[in-house]
């Protein structure tokens, strides 16, 4: 057992008891996958030896564990116990960003920008983001790292009107967003398999041909504004989309 867990989890009894245990449990476990003290595919002790070295209850424990598994932190393999999540495993009931993705997993987010630019609107981009022909956008091409390992190509549309300048972008379109007041609270996303060409081959560091997601988001604002409309190939080998589905 990892005796540091231990003493991490009654360090943060005593600092704030107030909280529910499960909710401190989850929320330690989460900074030791974003600090890499979990790495990727490290097994977790079993619930009932959990439960035992912190003395809490099973459930207390299953429940901390339960909202990890749903935020695709850990992943739970039957009969073999719950794991980091060593793809990453991006939930699709949530608008969250590359950036934000990554560092929850305890990788480090990076971009190169092929093009960052205010340009007129394509046909594509007007119809997309409800503009009128003539509109202005800025419009961002990026490469998207994980540390040195490019994941996904990206392209972004955002109404000029909103963002004015395509500078303020740095490592994060969402956080430049936020800083205006102006991040998604709403998101339509179309989902495709596609084999990528020559050229995205070689910018992804993959086989011609091999396997992407291709995802096209249209994001609004809370005021219905369309804010943003990006297309992403995400490479098929390193992420898993996953959806909570509800019966009707
Ligand atoms: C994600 C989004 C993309 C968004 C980007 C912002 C998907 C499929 N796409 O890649 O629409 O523009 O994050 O990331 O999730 P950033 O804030 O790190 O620039």
């Amino acid at each position: 057992m990892d005796t540091s867990l231990v003493t991490e989890f009654q360090r943060s009894d005593a600092a704030e008891s107030s909280a529910p245990a499960y909710l401190r449990l989850r929320r330690l476990l989460r900074q030791r996958v974003e600090s890499g003290a979990m790495g990727p595919g490290h097994a977790l002790p079993s619930e009932r030896e959990l439960a035992q070295q912190l003395t809490l209850s099973r459930v207390t424990v299953r429940k901390a564990i339960a909202g990890l598994v749903e935020d695709g932190v850990l992943i739970q393999r039957r009969g073999a116990g719950t794991f980091v999540a060593e793809r990453i495993v991006k939930p699709l009931s949530k608008i969250t960003s590359f950036t934000e993705d990554l560092r929850a997993r305890g990788l480090n987010p990076r971009s190169v920008f092929l093009e960052r630019e205010v340009g007129e609107v394509t046909p594509e981009e007007a119809m997309a983001l409800n503009l009128s022909p003539g509109s202005l956008v800025v419009r961002l091409h990026r490469l998207r790292y994980a540390g040195d390992e490019p994941l996904a190509e990206e392209r972004s549309a955002i109404p000029h009107s909103i963002l004015k300048d395509p500078n303020l972008v740095k490592d994060s379109l969402y956080a430049a967003l936020d800083s205006l007041g102006c991040r998604p609270v709403r998101a339509l996303q179309r989902l495709r398999a596609v084999n990528l060409s020559a050229a995205q081959a070689r910018l992804l560091n993959v086989a011609v041909g091999g396997a992407a997601l291709a995802v096209e988001r249209r994001s609004f604002l809370a005021d219905g504004r369309l804010v943003e409309f990006t297309s992403s190939w995400y490479r098929g080998d390193a992420y898993d989309f996953v959806a909570e589905l509800q019966g009707e």
